[in-house]
């Protein structure tokens, strides 16, 4: 669990390039190159601009940490329900 935990933490550090938000692109590599196994479309880049998109609470583009915490959260749930086919679909509602 706590390896898991650090995971999470160093794929976005990563991806942002240790940066306080991720950028379009940025996001983008990060679904395709960490999510490909669990979310369908991670390779369309219109749905992950749309999973973007929702995920952006406060409208400024970028993918923050705590909004990337969510999409976290979204998955692990869609996980637990077994929804696991079709996460984009649960994060558009
Ligand atoms: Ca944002």
């Amino acid at each position: 669990m706590d390896a898991a935990i650090k995971t999470v933490v160093s794929v976005y550090l990563k991806s942002s390039k240790g940066k306080e938000n991720l950028g379009g692109k940025e996001f983008q590599s990060l679904v395709k190159n960490q999510l490909k196994n669990i979310l369908t479309g991670s390779e369309d880049n219109e749905a992950v601009k749309n999973m973007r998109q929702q995920l952006d609470n406060n409208q400024d583009g970028k993918v923050s940490f705590q909004e990337y915490m969510n999409l976290i959260g979204y998955l692990a749930q869609a996980v637990s329900e077994q929804q696991w086919k079709n996460p984009l679909s649960l994060i558009k509602q």
